[in-house]
This record gives structure tokens, sequence and C-alpha cells, in this order.
């Protein structure tokens, strides 16, 4: 490694010449052999190969599961059969801190619970009877309705079933569209979640200004208590958060966040909709932000210092980020000689296996190999900037840019957005993404199925693999400690300065031991398991 990292071509050959010829030409163009210092091209949000294993999700999981999922006084009810709300049942581990006396129903899974006979006769006499229901129980604010692939199938109208319930409850009803097939994975459903709760709530209310600086923070969801963590340093700084898109959030602070000054976008994958119409409706600029790592929270912090360029607010985030720092070094400091020179490869979501590398970075430990299961060229390529946005907090006076950024933006122009801005004397910097940031040689791969990952393991040999639940116990059998980086496997939070903390020690734990490498995978020795039934 320290000579760089091996020519993964190889591996890739090996791994592509098991597929059908087809099927190994469409797998290609999802696998990049990185080179930071030219402008690739990968393959991405298409649709996976029927049969092959992946790690992706559905439409519905992205839209209600992740999206809407983390708001706390909403009733999200799903319309479809039982086991579609039962799998998602609190499993994201999105905390919430609710107010005393106030709304919480996001230890409940709502469900109509469809019927084979719902499904010949149709469902919205239930969904109807199930809105009814809801309000009698726990008399909420609002009601999402979420429809699961039978829904779209057999033609209910939810929409309309929404129109009909909000006449006659009185409260905000909106239903989505956002059946399990409807796109190629989780990220269909973020965008109909982003369409609706920008139609159906984003300025409903407004509210009088209460801080000098106003901001919302879009596409954090508080996993493992993450936003939690952010809320101290914002509160600290003096900056007023208005709502976060949606972790630890509340319907009612999401009808005033067009108030705001500026939207961070942490993740951008899942949000960048909302974030881009509201500069579109109401002139809120927006910019990345990566609040995981120590370094990235303080690079954050500062870029939103810098936008507000308030002498006060400079100061008390250079405080901050001090004090924070010495407490992160210092655990650094103990942690890294158990962790440096380590490798790491990371499968995960649209934005985790982009921005957990940062945190590594820090460890000392190299990402090898990663991929996104479903985030879009730009995520990869990055193609977004950061624009160096100056606003005036009064008259909202925005000295101009934004770039487009969704799949159809190419390469062409960014680099005439380039050009246009520093022609205007501004700085074209961030150019984020996660190939442009990657080593040289490491391998870059979209949708990763099983077998790909089988071979990864044996040609890498990592220390450390960072993915999901299903994978999870596969890789570990391997011999290989596997972090998850959704769930945070029961830990966190791993975002700030404090989940930065956090992480070390984790990593140190899990890095620092050897006994992985004495697990002996049972089907090696046992290649089929023969089963009989408890009962007789
Ligand atoms: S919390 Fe986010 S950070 S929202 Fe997204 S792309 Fe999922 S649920 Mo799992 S952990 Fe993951 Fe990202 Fe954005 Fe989470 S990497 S897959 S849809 N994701
Ligand atoms: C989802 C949610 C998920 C799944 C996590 C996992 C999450 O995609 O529907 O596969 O372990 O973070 O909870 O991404």
């Amino acid at each position: 490694i320290t000579n760089g990292l091996p020519d993964p071509s190889e591996l890739m050959d090996e791994i592509l010449a098991k597929y059908p010829t087809k099927i190994a030409k469409k797998r290609k163009k999802g696998m990049v052999v990185n080179d930071p210092s030219e402008e690739q091209e990968i393959q991405a949000n298409i649709r996976t190969i029927p049969g092959i294993i992946t790690q992706r999700g559905c439409t519905y999981a992205g839209c209600k599961g992740v999206v809407l999922g983390p708001t706390r006084d909403i009733i999200n009810l799903v319309h479809g059969p039982i086991g579609c709300s039962f799998y998602a049942w609190l499993t994201r581990r999105n905390q919430t801190r609710p107010a005393e006396g106030e709304d919480n129903f996001m230890m409940y899974a709502f469900s109509t619970d469809m019927q084979d006979e719902n499904i010949v006769f149709g469902g919205e006499a239930k969904l109807k009877d199930a809105i009814r229901e809801a309000m009698e129980l726990f008399n909420p604010k609002a009601i999402g309705i979420f429809s699961t692939c039978p829904v779209g199938l057999i033609g209910d109208d939810v929409h309309a079933v929404a129109r009909e319930m909000k006449e006659e409850t009185g409260i905000n009803i909106f239903g989505f569209s956002c059946e399990g097939y409807r796109g190629v994975s989780q990220s269909a459903g973020h965008h109909i979640a982003n369409n609706q709760v920008f139609k159906n709530v984003v300025g409903l209310n407004d509210r009088d200004r209460k801080g000098k600086f106003q901001i919302n923070l879009l596409g954090e969801y508080n996993i493992g208590g993450d936003a939690f963590e952010l809320e101290r340093l914002f509160e600290e700084a003096g900056i007023e958060l208005l709502s976060t898109f949606s972790g630890n959030s509340t319907i009612k602070s999401m009808e005033y966040s067009h108030t705001a000054d500026l939207n961070l976008v942490m993740c951008h994958r899942s949000i960048n909709y909302i974030a881009e119409m509201m500069e579109e409706k109401y002139g809120i600029p927006w910019f990345k932000v990566n609040f995981i790592s120590a370094e990235g929270t303080a690079k954050s912090l500062r870029k939103v210092a810098e936008f507000f360029d308030d002498a006060e607010l400079t100061a008390k985030v250079e405080e901050i980020v001090a004090r924070e720092m010495a407490k992160v070094e210092a655990v650094k400091a103990a942690v890294k000689p158990k962790t440096e020179g380590k490798l790491a490869m990371m499968f995960v979501g649209g934005s985790r296996a982009h921005h957990y590398q940062d945190l590594f970075n820090e460890l000392g430990v190299t990402t090898v190999s990663a991929g996104y299961e479903f985030a879009h060229r730009d995520d990869y390529e990055g193609r977004h900037v950061i624009p160096n946005i100056k606003i005036d907090a009064d008259s909202r006076n925005i000295e101009e840019i934004t770039v487009t950024k969704d799949e159809e933006l190419f390469r062409d122009d960014l680099v005439a957005k380039k050009k246009a801005m520093e022609e205007k004397g501004m700085e074209f910097s961030d150019y984020v993404g996660m190939m442009p940031e990657m080593k040289k040689n490491s391998l870059v791969i979209d949708d990763v199925n099983h077998w790909e990952t089988e071979k990864l393991i044996e040609f890498y040999k990592p220390d450390m693999f960072c993915a999901g639940i299903k994978e999870k116990y596969v890789v570990q059998k391997l011999g290989v400690p596997l972090k998850q980086l959704h769930s945070y496997d029961y830990g966190g939070p791993y975002a700030g300065f404090e989940g930065a903390i956090n992480f070390y020690v984790e990593m140190e734990r899990m890095l620092g031991t050897d006994i992985w490498k004495m697990v002996d995978a049972p089907w090696k020795s046992e290649p089929e398991i023969v089963g009989s039934f408890a009962f007789n």
C-alpha cells in the first residue's frame, strides 16, 4: 500500500468472466479502476440484473422509511400487506426527542393490512377506515399514505382518498405513489417523497425570525443520534436550526422551513430535490456539507460561518472547533497506532460510502474499494460544487450561483459553469464526489452484488468491510469484520466531533483484534446444510 494500490484489472476480468457476455458488458460499465487525475465515467442508477443478489432496497423503502420515517408527529400509514410495514418497523434506528407532551408516533407500525379480498375488490374503503381509526385513536396533525406494490397493480387511488379524507378530517393528508417496483432502487422513493413534502408541507406556515442565522439541515436522518450531536454544535454557535429533513423533526418545523437563510445538504442523494425546489421557489441557497469526520465537521462549520460573514459567528465557530479538536486529537493519537495502515471497503447506500472515507482517513485507514447501492453519476463523479455565495440576511440578495446537479447534468455543463464562475472572479471549490477523492487504482463498483463481494474480499483481504445487515454475517464468516454503516450496529452517534471520537474507539476495538482471522466459514467444510423440521 505504501507503494500505491495494486491494479485490480485482473480481478475485474475474473469477476466478469463468470457472467454471460451480455451481463458482463453491462456490469463492466459499473466498475471503474479509479484515477482521480482523469475525468472518468461510471454507469449508475440503472436496473439491477434480475437474479443477482443485490444490496438494494425498493422505492417504498426510500420514500416511507428514509425520507418521511424520522418525522415523529406525522402518522405514516402504509397501504399494503403487513410485511411491508413490519420489515420497516424501527429497523433504521432513526431517533427522536419529543418535547414534553408532544406527539411521537415513530414506535408504531401503521398499516392497512391488505388482504386477498382487498386485492380483488379494491382497498380504498379499507384505507379510509384506517384513516378514520387513526384520527380517533391518535388525533395527528398530518397523515402520509404510502403505496406498496399491490396498490399500483390494482389501481387504488391513494391521492383521491387523501383529498377526500383531508376534507372529512380537516387535517393535512397526502399520498405517495411510491410502489416498490416504481424505480430501480430506493432512489426513486427519495424523489417521490421530496416532491410531495415540498408540495404539501413546505411553506404552509410562516414564523417570525428567531435567530440571526437561520438554517435547515437537509439529508440528516438522526441515525444513532447523529442529529443530536449536530444540534448541540449549532446551538452553541448561535445558529438557529429551523428544521431537519428529517432526523429529529416535526411536520410543523418543515412547514416554516422556507423562512431559512441557508440549506445545508448532508446526504445529497436523498434530498437534493427539496434543496433545489426551495432555492427556486424561495431563493434559499444551499451547499453540501459533510459532518462525518472531525475535519469534515470543522470544515462544514467554517463554511457556514463564511457564508454568513459575521465576525462574532466566526469567532464562536473557531472557539468550538479548537476546543472539540483538542479532544478529538487526543483520542485519535491513542487509537491510531492500532488502525494505521489497515484497509477498508465500503458499499453503502447513496452517500455514506463516500462520507465515511473521511473518517477512515483520519485513522490512517485506506479505502481500497467502494461503491454505492443506488447513487447517481454525480455522486460518484462529483459534479456539484459548493458555490461561493454571499447573502445579505435582510434583503436575501443572493449574489448568484447554483449548479443544477442531477444525473442529466454532464461534465461539459460543469466545465462551462466553472469557467463562468471563474470569469466572475468566483471560487469554484470543493469538487466533491466519491471518485475524485479516492486513491488511484482503487476499485469503484456500483450496485455491488454477492459474487463480486466474495471476489473482492479474496483479492484485497481487507481488515474492515462496511455495509448493511444483509451482508454482515456472510462477510464475517469469511473472516472479515463488518461494520454496519446504515444502523451503526447499535452504536453511534458517529457524526460531528463526539461522533468521530465514538467511531475511533469502535474502530480501535474492531481493527485491533485478530479474532476475525480465526473464523472458519462453515460452508468450507460443510457445503450443504441438511435441515429437518423441529416439529413432527
Ligand atoms: S440514512 Fe441515508 S445517507 S438517506 Fe440514504 S443515501 Fe439509505 S437508509 Mo441505509 S444508511 Fe444509507 Fe445514505 Fe442518504 Fe441511510 S448511505 S442506505 S437511502 N442512506
Ligand atoms: C433501506 C434501509 C436501510 C437498510 C439497511 C441495511 C437502512 O434501504 O430500506 O441493509 O442494513 O439504513 O436502514 O438502508
